[in-house]
């Protein structure tokens, strides 16, 4: 039967027999559609860096408190926990669920060792309660997906280097997590500093091998691999968050005013922030989520697999002894 199959004409194929699977991928897309897409971003840096001022800037609304003051009476407010908040933003139909997981500042402590615990508890607490719900006998449909899909690391803007708490950091987020470095505050440096800046960054990364993302996999194709060069290239964004609507040109848009002019937030002669804000929701989305299942979540479910194998047999030769 195959064979007779095999030996028609190609064309009569086409014609009589289409079966339709082509709109697979149509039907692909009304599903996710219908179920909407999840992200959660998670902010970390030292103390008042603008992580939660960027954040609001990001995603365009007041998503989350931040120290910013609309006049100089009120009090600053910082983070003080590990605060998550959900938002469902709605672009020409496409749902997205928004999770952003605002992180108190670090580092301003007389002792810091280890104020970054909670920060990787966290991110590993998200990876255990999925791996719980999957083992369960009768798991759900869709679980759902709490596991960080991006960590923005904030970089202070000192123009010298990477602070040893920040390394220390660093490493223990790369492990766990897609760690994307900014540097914050963008604003305090000159052109030529900034770009010293990134390079020195860059290479102390390299030197600690800290593993940023993204990661090129034997599955991209050469745009793609070409557009990671890119990205890796531009690492770290230099960005400037405001929560403020300033007018130029009769247009408003997000900005900081100063005596000497604004700054337009937006502007890719300002700063880098619509880079972060591209590479964030048009380019890399999609791979943010899937490097997380595909490398982080499975690193640690292998891992809490093979344990779990060894204490039960462990318990079984003991019992048997
Ligand atoms: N110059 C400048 N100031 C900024 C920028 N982003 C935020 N700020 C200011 O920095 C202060 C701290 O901002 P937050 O967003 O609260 O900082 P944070 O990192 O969330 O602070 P913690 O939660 O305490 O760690 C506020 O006064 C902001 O207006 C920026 O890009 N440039
Ligand atoms: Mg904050």
């Amino acid at each position: 039967m195959a064979s007779a199959v095999t030996q028609a004409q190609p064309d009569e194929i086409n014609a009589s027999s289409y079966v339709g699977f082509d709109s697979i991928t149509r039907q692909i897309e009304h599903k996710l559609l219908k179920r909407g897409f999840q992200f959660n971003v998670m902010v970390v840096g030292q103390t008042g860096l603008g992580k939660s001022t960027l954040v609001n800037t990001l995603f365009a609304s007041h998503l989350v408190e931040s120290k910013g003051r609309f006049d100089p009476e009120t009090q600053p407010r910082a983070t003080t926990e590990i605060h998550a908040q959900s938002h469902v933003i709605v672009e020409n139909g496409v749902r997205l669920r928004l999770n952003i997981i605002d992180t108190p500042g670090y580092g301003d402590q007389i002792n810091n060792e280890g104020c970054w615990d909670p920060i990787v508890k966290y991110i590993k607490d998200q990876h255990s309660a999925y791996l719980r719900k999957e083992l369960t006998a009768m798991r759900d449909r869709f679980i759902p997906d709490t596991r960080i899909h991006c960590c923005i690391f904030f970089i202070n803007p000192t123009g010298h280097t990477l602070k040893p708490i920040d390394i220390a950091v660093l490493k223990k987020l790369a492990e766990v997590v897609n760690v994307v470095p900014v540097i914050a505050k963008s604003d305090s440096l000159t052109l030529e500093e900034r770009a010293a800046f990134k390079q020195r960054i860059m290479a102390e990364m390299q030197h600690h091998q800290i593993r940023l993302y993204p990661f090129d996999s034997e599955e991209n194709d050469e745009p793609e691999l070409q557009l990671n060069e890119r990205i890796r290239d531009m690492l770290p964004f230099a960005v400037i968050g405001s929560e403020r609507t300033v007018t130029i040109d009769g247009k408003a848009v997000r900005g900081r005013k100063n005596r000497w002019g604004v700054i337009n937030v937006e502007d890719e002669r300002h700063c880098e922030f619509v880079y972060l804000r591209n590479f964030l929701t048009r380019t890399h989305l999609q791979d943010l989520i899937e490097t997380t299942a595909q490398i982080h979540y499975e690193t640690f479910r292998s891992k809490q697999l093979l344990a779990l194998k060894e204490s039960s047999a462990k318990q079984q030769s003991s019992g048997g002894a």
